[in-house]
């Protein structure tokens, strides 16, 4: 288990920033602002707006209380009284995102304890559904979402503590989740990750943290499809737009380079078309 030091286990503090310069008290941008009551043994917390009224809203990963806590923000800095929903067991880690593409925010849970991935579908105003677990590694510690698959729809990454790997979730479009595929860390006690496109191939990679080997892992996406300039998983017109626009372009940095030599020419089109409609519906 990982030591949790914080022993601050009864609210989410919000502070709000002090946006008048001329009321400037003290050195720092931030003073302490006011206590919310969440469940037992906060981990993480995420922002987004989960009930569509343009104004943040918290959810709160509990680790002692097996839940998650949502409030709603009032637009003010404020929120609305907690409202809890259970996870699996001992959740560390939230993330937001659109699992189930019907535009409303659902949350995705990392539970240490049950090594498992709980996905709570959001109804649109705020509240969420009962949640589905999918097995993951064990002591997942961390999640985050992104499209790893190219396929438009959200996946799941879970950095797992003590199995040293990676758990990846294809989703399937409708909030649900195909069985994990684990790949390794590199280090060992991933215990937290991050995901962006690392190398420029507009496909999202993945940045871990490893707490028993003091560093961090890039695992380079290996997904893209030569040709397929967009990232839309599917090598077509649109694809071939960017690069006859990029056409000639010299040193690098050029959004029709397929071969990563740092132009955009010949070569590059001789790729696209090579990989002509691979991917597209
Ligand atoms: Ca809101
Ligand atoms: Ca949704
Ligand atoms: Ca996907
Ligand atoms: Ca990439």
């Amino acid at each position: 288990m990982v030591a949790r030091g914080s022993q601050l286990r009864i609210g989410v503090s919000v502070a709000l920033g002090m946006l008048c310069a001329s009321a400037a008290v003290g050195d720092g941008p931030l003073f302490p602002g006011a206590q919310y009551p969440v469940g037992d043994g906060p981990h993480s917390v995420a922002i987004g707006d989960l009930d569509g009224d343009q104004a943040p809203d918290l959810a709160v990963a509990n680790f002692g209380s097996d839940n998650v806590s949502v409030l709603l923000g009032l637009g003010d800095g404020t929120f609305a009284g907690a409202v809890n929903y259970a996870a699996g067991n001992g959740p560390y880690s939230v993330a937001l995102g659109d699992l189930d593409g019907d535009e409303a925010p659902d949350l995705a849970v990392a539970n240490e304890v049950s090594g498992n991935v709980s996905v709570l579908l959001g109804l649109g105003d705020g509240t969420f559904g009962a949640a589905v677990n999918y097995p993951a590694g064990n002591y997942p510690l961390s999640v985050a979402i992104a499209d790893l698959d190219g396929d438009q729809v959200p996946d799941l990454a879970v950095a797992n503590w003590a199995s040293h790997n990676v758990s990846v979730l294809l989703g399937v479009g409708d909030g649900t989740f195909a069985d994990a595929v684990h790949y390794p860390a590199g280090g060992g006690g991933p215990i937290s990750l991050a995901i962006g496109d690392l190398d420029g191939d507009q496909a999202p990679d993945l940045a871990v943290t490893n707490y028993y080997s003091d560093n961090v892992s890039v695992l380079l996406n290996q997904s893209a499809i030569p040709g397929d300039l967009n990232g839309d998983g599917c090598v077509g017109h649109a694809d071939l737009g960017i690069l006859l626009a990029d056409w000639g372009c010299t040193g690098g940095d050029c959004p029709g380079d397929c071969d990563d030599d740092g132009d955009t020419d010949q070569s590059d089109l001789g790729i696209l078309l090579a990989h002509w409609g691979e991917g597209c519906p």
